[in-house]
């Protein structure tokens, strides 16, 4: 599957905007095939929840529905005319007309399916689609309903961020011609400094596609025939972290046939020993785990956002990120390609542990990996998730690695049966980039299961935060213990994917305890002291780059807090600090 791209053949009519929108108990039994209200309307890319004032939208559990006219182009006759949801979270039911055209499961990757034979190019199409954000145990994320001694459903969630749903992403109806690529697969590599991209193209029809390398000119550098084939390029101008460059690759079926145009960079990436290389080279991750999360839109792509985030990145000197804990919108995957920014790019498997609250408050604990849990269903719909996420990210050069859970009960017993088939599978579809999964505390170098089955240690740790709170003589011995623990029982590099501490902009201590800015600053330069002693640390990503919005709860005042920048985007005062100790980094490269 294609991201949608205008060329000479295709064309695209954005569905973004205003829908019409209704909870399901607000409808009648076939709502798709009448016109629903139009006093209430929802804007499209959001998630729904924080739009509106009423606490039944805000909470709902179930399906709400989608809808809207689309007027279809008189010049799209003789086209292949596709709708495409970049994402509906958790799962879309769609209808072109009365029609059920297309269902998916799992919120943050996009679905598409061929309409041609449901519209009439010149008319008007009526597109409704419901969606459902209720997670069970054969979800991604999995989650729990439960139903209220009121009789109301409760959904309880494993994670912690706001279960933000709805049409958060674009929404698209594209053309093709019949005859269409329908995929493009590149791999690239570099031997003896001359780059190669190797590539395959799936067509509808097998046609013979041709294909042209340009470079950022627009200038031909190589070209070849067929389905499949290699592409070498002398003198390559690699993709590099903060240097990017990127080839367009045209690939058409023929005279006037499909067109389309790949971003291609040419990199490399490898694990030796303790060493994560790109290029051959030692790379050092700095950065942040992120969220999708932002002030009324919720978790809906804002390419204002997306664009000012990627700003404080450069400012502070960060050179990569995570996408915890789900696929990101492709555009920021785009746009990481062209900045030259560093990717672990992660599924949203994230709460395959039941228990981490009873680890964090002691208390009795159940098998995580258990037909009443995490159960064949759940590993079904998880590697679902990792076909889908690979399916639609394997060509962008930023994404470096495959982290394909967070925090799963990695030392509980069943981890290991559960893991193997699906670092097996991931591997299967490409096996060209390191596969992780980011490590919770309880599972740690002596008792995880499966680190070995990876490889790169990636750890979550809140040394001084959950464990020795306000202590951080203590949490600096117990990080550096661990750090050295995990650097001496395996050969691979480790990168620190989550280490924070909640900060409420504004608080200030001259004893510089939890929850003030300084102690974030203290926080922050213990774990650093650290990491520059023990070698094989080749990665610091904070959690979080942002605070953002999670559900209601003791932990949490109005939503985690652990952020470097608030949530609308000032800096806490630890940024200026980082932003030295990053920039230093940089100009000693
Ligand atoms: C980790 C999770 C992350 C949380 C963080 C925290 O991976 O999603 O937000 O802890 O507690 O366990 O702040």
């Amino acid at each position: 599957m294609l991201t949608p791209r205008t060329t000479r053949t295709r064309d695209i009519r954005p569905l973004d905007g205003l829908w019409r929108f209704a909870l399901d108990g607000e409808v009648g039994e076939r709502p798709w095939a009448t016109r629903l209200p139009i006093d209430r309307l929802v804007p499209v890319p959001a998630s729904y929840n924080d739009i509106f004032l009423a606490p039944e939208i805000r909470s709902h559990v179930g399906v709400v529905w989608y809808q809207r006219d689309v007027h279809v182009p008189a010049t799209w006759g003789g086209q292949r005319i596709v709708l495409r949801f970049d994402s509906a979270t958790h799962s879309g039911t769609a209808y072109v007309g009365d029609e059920l055209v297309v269902q998916h499961h799992g919120g943050f990757t996009p679905f598409e399916v061929d309409i041609t034979e449901h519209v009439m190019p010149g008319e008007v199409a009526r597109v409704t689609i419901a969606i459902d954000n209720r997670l069970t145990s054969e979800t991604i994320p999995p989650g729990v309903l439960v139903t209220g001694k009121d009789g109301r459903d409760q959904q309880l969630i494993r994670h912690d961020f706001f279960n933000y749903a709805g049409l958060a992403r674009s929404v698209r109806l594209y053309t093709t011609p019949v005859d269409h690529i329908r995929d493009i697969t590149v791999r690239t590599d570099v031997v003896d400094g001359l780059g190669a991209v190797h590539y395959e193209v799936d067509t509808s029809a097998g046609s013979e596609p041709a294909v042209e390398l340009r470079d950022e000119d627009g200038r031909l550098v190589t070209s070849g025939h067929g389905t499949s084939g290699s592409l070498s390029v002398p003198d390559p101008k690699l993709w590099e972290p903060g240097n990017a460059y990127l080839y367009d690759l045209v690939v058409r079926l023929g005279e006037g046939g499909d067109e389309y145009t790949l971003p291609v960079g040419i990199r490399t990436v490898a694990v030796r020993g303790q060493q994560f290389l790109i290029n051959d080279k030692p790379f050092y991750f700095t950065g942040f785990g992120k969220h999708e999360d932002s002030d009324i839109r919720g978790k809906g792509h804002d390419d204002t956002l997306l664009v000012h985030d990627f700003e404080l990145m450069g400012w502070i000197g960060a050179n990569s990120f995570r996408t915890s804990h789900y696929p990101y919108a492709e555009e920021w995957l785009e746009y990481a390609d062209r900045r030259g920014i560093v990717v672990i790019d992660e599924t949203a498997a994230v709460g395959l542990n039941i228990n981490i609250a009873a680890g964090l408050v002691g208390g009795a604990t159940q098998r995580t990996f258990s037909p009443e849990a995490m159960s064949d269903a759940t590993r079904a719909a998880h590697a679902e998730s990792i076909r889908e996420l690979i399916q639609r990210d394997k060509n962008h050069p930023s994404v470096v690695m495959w982290c394909i859970a967070n925090e799963p009960a990695s030392s509980e017993e069943g981890a290991r049966e559960y893991f193997e088939p699906l670092v097996e599978l991931t591997r299967t579809l490409d096996p060209t980039r390191p596969v992780t999964f980011a490590n919770q505390g309880a599972a740690r170098f002596d008792n995880d299961r499966i680190v070995d089955l990876f490889d790169v240690v990636c750890l979550n740790r809140y040394f001084g935060w959950y464990e020795h709170t306000g202590d951080l003589a203590a949490a600096e011995g117990a990080l550096e213990e661990e750090l050295r623990g995990w650097a001496a029982t395996h050969d691979k590099p480790i990168v620190m994917t989550e280490y924070g501490v909640d900060t409420l902009a504004g608080l200030h201590s001259a004893h510089p305890g939890p929850w003030s800015e300084e102690y974030q600053i203290d926080f922050l330069e213990m774990y650093h002291r650290v990491f520059d002693r023990v070698d094989a640390v080749v990665g610091e990503q904070i959690w979080n780059f942002a605070d953002f919005q999670t559900t209601s709860g003791v932990f949490r005042v109005d939503g985690n807090k652990k952020g470097v920048f608030t949530r609308n985007r000032r800096p806490k005062s630890v940024a200026r600090a980082l932003r030295a100790r990053w920039m230093a980094m940089v100009a000693a490269l």
